[in-house]
C-alpha cells in the first residue's frame, strides 16, 4: 500500500505547486491593472485638472466636464480629438506610446494640459 502511494503523492506535488503558482501570478495581474492603467482629468471653471498629469504606457485617461458650458478635449498634435463634452459628458483615451501630449480645448483655447506617458 505504502509502496503504491508514493508515486502518486510524488507526481501530485508538482501539479499542485504550479496550479498555486499559476493562481498568484493571475492575482497579481488583477490587482496590477486598475490602478496603473487609469487616470482622471476634471474639466471645471474653464480648466484642466490636474493640467499636467503623468501615467504609464498603456493608460486610459478619462476627462470629466464638471463645468456648466461645453468644452472639447484636442490634442495640439493631432493625435486625438473629442466631440464637444457637455456637462457631465466624458471623453477617453488610451495612450499606447511614450510622450507628451499637450492638448487644448477648441472652444476656448486658452485651456490647455498636457499628458505625459512614460
Ligand atoms: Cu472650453
Amino acid at each position: 500500500m505504502t509502496k503504491m502511494n508514493m508515486p502518486i503523492a510524488g507526481m501530485a506535488a508538482p501539479v499542485i505547486i504550479a496550479m498555486l503558482l499559476i493562481a498568484g501570478s493571475t492575482r497579481m495581474i488583477a490587482n496590477a491593472e486598475p490602478s496603473a492603467a487609469n487616470a482622471e482629468v476634471k474639466i471645471d471653471n474653464f480648466s484642466f485638472g490636474p493640467q499636467t498629469i503623468t501615467v504609464p504606457v498603456g493608460a486610459t485617461v478619462t476627462w470629466t466636464n464638471r463645468d456648466d458650458i461645453p468644452h472639447t478635449v484636442v490634442s495640439t498634435e493631432g493625435v486625438f480629438k473629442s466631440k464637444v463634452r457637455d456637462t457631465d459628458e466624458k471623453f477617453s483615451y488610451t495612450f499606447a506610446k511614450a510622450g507628451t501630449y499637450p492638448y487644448y480645448c477648441t472652444i476656448h483655447p486658452k485651456m490647455t494640459g498636457q499628458i505625459v506617458v512614460q
